[in-house]
């Protein structure tokens, strides 16, 4: 067969070392096309064709393509943006409750159309979606005498559900690209019939994104998430690609030309390793990392002499890193990841707010409490947003029907709380990156239970509380010193997510059955979640009101022992636990044992090379994603 023939002379090229690769599921990749752009755009069509820019503190968090077209780019400066483009249209992304809304209902859509409920966002406006199942069934359908003539059902339930097509060819870009004349002897590979039906279900997708709900996007098709998403980017904006993985040297040939740092899932930190010991130096780190791994391909690093999943074991092997790195990177360089599209829940694993001070650090006790009650403000609003539902009362409780407070309940509820700081570099040159990738510079304890009272506290008493009483404390865990701390970032997160069951799962039957399969659920997604974490830099230092006097602020840091803390964790755990059965009648704890208490006075952060953020290590391979996305 033609294709057979066209392997064997490559085949040898490709190290009998290689991992292999399955290619038995099917995953769609979705990028919107400037995203937060788009939704303002969306907001207020009058806007569409300006050249716009979408501005964060003084840069452009994004800008659109007629901006693009202006030579404008991603993370820009203000003043070069407005100098190269005098004409641009500028608007403050700063709250990101509209680009979380949209992007939310785009997910609800996309997420929909995996029938094993697979679709996970990275990102607010990155998709992936796990699509083996319904490709599976389509291609059972398939009639071989009527291609052009295909039907797609979306539906195993109503067969008029879907969309018609042309199977004689794909939909969008092909990678590497395929002689139409060759496509029906190509449709004999079950692979290949799988691939050009996702091609279609993806550009069907993409269209009704842009018709239904206004937004265009790019799209890559292949069999894991990183071929997808790398297939993806291959056509912006507004196209789509296939990654056709029919043979072997197709996808090394594919990774071969990307460099490191593009590779999803090799930060730059990995990066920067692997390209000192393949280019036999030791660089100074860049501190903005945008060299990083930008050197070398994936090639250079794969022909390597000697180089193996050991050898890269070894070269990652520093005090902190991810045991299994080795053979993750050698993996991904051959276009290997087995990592699953996560499956789709409403509840998201932790809620982060932060707020960065580059321009003035942060001292003093005044500071710090104005900006710890900021922070808490943001935080309280988002778990109430994110986490609590409303439902409608038993009509036969006459108490729930006169308090109309009771119809709220929480979804879901976090049981740990986590205070993160970053310190300014130091003005004495010092400022590149430290070679140890771990810091401690985060701490958490159990969310203590007046967090979670809806009933008769406001927000900001909330707030207030969980500023003075949780995330003080936790500050003085990380700078005992009085002040002085030179703080650039502070962020509050809270995470653990415990589901409650809904009214009537209580007691026996199927309720209850539902609430423990809930429960069992969460156990085992519970570590394939973590990632599923959105960064709020919404500045929140204007919602302030300086209360406390720096002597009072000090005053209460001082004032908190160590010990005291210790305590107030068991009690605050089983506190928790009982607000949120006692106070919500109908809530059942579907899971209390979720997640172990685990403290974090350990090493668990780790400084971002490329935005100087300090992410949670759970949280880093899906932050590395995040930057991999614009670069
Ligand atoms: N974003 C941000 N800060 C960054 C990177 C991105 O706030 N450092 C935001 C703005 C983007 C959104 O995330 O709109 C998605 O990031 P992308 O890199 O995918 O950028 P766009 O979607 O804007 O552009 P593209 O068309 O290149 O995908
Ligand atoms: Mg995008």
């Amino acid at each position: 067969m033609k294709t057979a023939a066209l392997m064997s002379g490559r085949a040898k090229t490709i190290a009998a070392k290689a991992p292999k690769r399955n290619d038995d599921r099917v995953i769609l990749h979705f990028d919107y096309d400037c995203f937060y752009a788009s939704v303002l755009e969306n907001a207020n069509p009058g806007l569409k064709g300006q050249p716009l820019g979408v501005k964060q503190k003084s840069i452009l968090a994004t800008c659109n393509y007629a901006a693009r077209a202006h030579g404008v780019k991603k993370l820009m400066s203000i003043s070069e943006a407005h100098k190269i483009c005098p004409g641009l249209v500028v608007i403050s992304g700063e709250d990101l409750t509209p680009f979380r809304d949209a992007s939310k209902r785009l997910w609800s859509f996309l997420r929909s159309h995996s029938w094993s409920n697979r679709a996970e966002r990275l990102g607010l406006d990155e998709v992936f979606l796990d699509v083996t199942e319904v490709i599976a069934y389509n291609q059972e359908l398939l009639n071989r005498n009527a291609l052009q003539d295909s039907f797609f059902q979306l539906s195993r339930h109503d067969p008029e559900k879907g969309f018609g097509f042309d199977a004689t060819q794909f939909f969008g870009c092909v990678q590497p690209s395929v002689d139409p004349t060759d496509l029906v002897l190509l449709l004999d590979n079950p692979l290949c019939v799988r691939l050009l039906l996702a091609s279609h279900l993806a550009g069907y997708l993409r269209l009704k994104l842009e018709e239904d709900f206004g937004y265009t996007s790019s799209g890559g098709v292949s069999t894991n998430k990183t071929l997808a998403k790398l297939a993806g980017s291959i056509n912006k904006p507004q196209n789509q690609t296939t990654l056709l993985s029919l043979r072997e040297y197709d996808v090394q040939d594919f990774m071969d030309g990307h460099k490191l740092r593009q590779i999803p899932g090799i930060g730059s930190r990995i990066a920067q390793l692997i390209q000192d010991h393949v280019l036999s130096i030791k660089t100074t780190p860049d501190p903005h990392g945008l060299e990083i791994g930008a050197k070398v391909t994936a090639r250079e690093v794969r022909q390597f002499a000697s180089m193996s999943a050991d050898l890269l074991e070894r070269i990652l092997n520093r005090p902190g890193a991810e045991r299994g790195s080795g053979e993750k990177v050698w993996n991904l360089l051959h276009g290997v990841d087995s990592s699953e599209v996560k499956e789709a829940s409403d509840v998201p694993t932790q809620i982060s707010i932060e707020d960065t001070y580059m321009a003035r650090p942060l001292n003093t006790p005044s500071e710090l409490m104005r900006e710890l009650r900021a922070l808490a403000t943001s935080l309280i609003r988002r778990m109430r947003v994110d986490l609590v539902v409303t439902y409608d009362p038993d009509p036969s409780d006459l108490s729930s029907q006169q308090n109309t407070q009771q119809h709220l309940r929480w979804a879901a509820y976090p049981k740990t709380l986590r205070l993160s700081t970053r310190a300014r570099p130091k003005p004495n040159g010092t400022s590149t990156p430290t070679p140890e990738i771990f810091s401690r510079n985060s701490r958490s304890q159990p969310l203590p239970s007046f967090a979670l009272n809806l009933k008769d506290a406001s927000i900001e008493a909330v707030a207030e509380r969980l500023a003075s009483e949780a995330l003080l404390p936790l500050f003085r865990r990380l700078h005992p010193e009085r002040q002085g701390w030179n703080l650039a970032l502070i962020n509050v997160c809270v995470a653990n997510m415990v589901m409650v069951a809904g009214p009537g799962e209580t007691g026996s039957g199927a309720g209850a059955r539902a609430a423990r399969d809930i429960g069992r659920m969460f156990r085992t997604q519970e570590d394939k979640l973590r990632e599923w974490t959105i960064y709020d830099n919404t500045p929140v230092a204007s919602v302030l009101d300086t209360a406390f006097s720096s002597a009072n602020v000090a005053d209460i840091v001082k004032s908190i022992p160590q010990s005291e803390e210790e305590e107030k964790r068991e009690d605050t755990i089983d506190a928790m636990d009982e607000l949120v059965e006692a106070s919500e009648p109908i809530a059942v704890l579907l899971d209390s044992d979720v997640d172990a208490w685990e403290d974090s006075d350990e090493d668990e952060s780790q400084r971002c090379h490329l935005c100087g953020h300090i992410i949670p290590i759970f949280a880093i391979s899906a932050h590395e994603r995040f930057h991999s996305i614009g670069d």
